[in-house]
């Protein structure tokens, strides 16, 4: 649809901006932190580790004051489980909990609304000892954990995430790094694992509607629209096929409380069908979302199987990342879409399309929690960092949110990644996302000083005036 005028943001549109814990705070032995499966996994030597990162954990002030300046009016992080719980249920750590107390006061006082993501990928290593998410005893130790989020900060927060991205951490489980031993989860414990995170995620949410806290929840997923690579009709399965199990199978379960029947049929015929108890079904249908945030970077696009032992590949650029699937699917290219320097497709009429179908599946409030471009920003002889190809990624992607907003879904919010630079998981810290410059590279420390990129001034200039020009 072309409209003669695109209708202007709504007055109390978040504005904002994301990081998560492991690859922004640092800071990763300190006040009583225990190891993650992040800090336990093998990364890419090449490139930063999680150690130290921007260390936002020491910087956070200093941080969210240049968050203030930039207007924002929220700002996304995730809580580390690993900073908050000991290893027992019972034992807490005040320190880790105190941390938190401080950033999300530090927000409210400085007038931004503080947005929680409560797991990032970033699960207590002592529980993966223990069979991690494919043991369902896990579920209960993640709700002990929510349960000590609530009651602390349960006053403060109007927006819960409750997981990132589970459909990276099910799909493409190397993407968060690979076990020390062993080799990574079979399908079929994937599945398993993704089922006790279904069940975890719906506990949480019915315990925030149970306590009658105030404000909202809602899963985060990585949500894209497929392209049909031609108009064969077996491409149009195909991409059905994917836009399935990739998106709707996760959003599905969350907020219809069922599993997508497609989702169903594949599980059963691969023979990877997990186990599930009578009751689950009431408690995936008891832990219903307020609104569904979704994290947008490109679509995909999508050609039939061949099934001939040929449709896995790795993604462009990206060794860690295998698309395709036997039976399923065969990525394709796109020839109608730019790349970004590290070849993930640049796509702002893909988010449209991706918010319009969010919309007509569920009618629930959209926040989108991330979007960006991630480019090996340098800063000049000037001393500044002209990240042009950012301000027009994300100047696209904004004018494609009020094409949907025109378009009547309910957006209530942009939070792109990243609001100053962080380690991208297995691509370092050449790989910049932020509105701010952190000064370190993935060898050298150096001073960790932040720097306003030109992308800083620009969305400072949209957020006050509510909107591109
Ligand atoms: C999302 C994750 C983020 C972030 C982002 C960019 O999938 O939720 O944590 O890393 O992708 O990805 P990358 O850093 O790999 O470029």
């Amino acid at each position: 649809m072309q409209y003669k005028q695109l209708e202007v943001f709504p007055n109390h549109f978040l504005w904002g901006a994301s990081i998560s814990a492991y690859q922004a705070e640092g800071a990763y032995q300190e006040d009583g932190k225990l190891p993650s499966i992040i800090d336990e996994y093998q990364h890419n030597e090449d490139v930063a580790g999680f150690e130290v990162a921007s260390d936002f954990y020491h910087h956070y002030k200093e941080d969210i004051l240049l968050f203030k300046e930039l207007g924002l009016k929220a700002f996304r992080f995730s809580i580390a489980w690993t900073r908050i719980m000991g290893k027992n249920p019972e034992d807490k750590n005040q320190k880790g909990i105190d941390f938190y107390h401080r950033v999300i006061d530090e927000c409210l006082k400085n007038g931004i609304e503080p947005i929680v993501t409560m797991y990032h990928f970033d699960l207590p290593y002592h529980l993966e000892e223990q069979g991690g998410w494919l043991n369902r005893k896990t579920i209960e130790h993640f709700v002990d954990y929510v349960n000590v989020l609530f009651t602390e900060y349960g006053d403060k927060i109007n927006y819960w995430l409750t997981i990132n991205e589970q459909n990276t951490m099910i799909l493409h489980p190397g993407a968060i790094g690979l076990p020390k031993q062993g080799s990574l989860p079979t399908k079929k414990e994937l599945f398993q694992m993704n089922h006790h995170v279904l069940l975890a995620q719906a506990r949480a949410i019915a315990l925030h509607h149970q306590l009658g806290l105030k404000g909202k929840i809602g899963p985060a997923i990585n949500l894209t629209a497929m392209y049909q690579a031609t108009a064969k009709p077996e491409d149009a399965i195909a991409a059905h096929n994917w836009e399935t199990l990739r998106g709707w199978s996760f959003l599905d379960a969350a907020v219809r409380g069922k599993y997508n029947y497609l989702f169903e049929k594949y599980l059963n015929d691969r023979k990877i069908y997990p186990k599930i108890k009578a009751e689950d079904f009431d408690i995936l249908a008891a832990g219903k979302p307020d609104f569904v945030a979704i994290n947008y970077y490109s679509t995909a696009t999508i050609s039939a199987s061949k099934n001939d032992g040929s449709d896995v590949s790795p993604r462009a650029g990206d060794q860690q990342i295998m698309l395709g699937e036997e039976g399923v699917y065969r990525a394709a290219e796109n020839p109608y879409v730019d790349k970004t320097p590290y070849g993930w497709v640049v796509d702002p009429t893909g988010l449209r399309l991706t918010l319009r179908k969010l919309y007509d599946r569920y009618e629930l409030p959209i926040l989108i929690t991330e979007n960006g471009y991630g480019a090996p920003d340098t800063i000049d002889e000037e001393g500044k960092i002209q990240d042009t190809d950012r301000i027009h990624y994300l100047a696209k992607h904004i004018t494609a949110i009020q094409e949907a907003l025109t378009d009547g879904v309910d957006v209530i919010g942009y939070l792109p990644w990243s609001a100053i630079d962080v380690v991208s998981t297995h691509q370092g810290f050449n790989k910049r996302y932020g509105f701010i410059y952190v000064d370190r590279t993935d060898k050298e420390l150096k001073t960790l000083k932040r720097i306003r990129k030109d992308s800083f001034y620009w969305y400072q200039k949209v957020i006050a005036q509510n909107g591109l020009d």
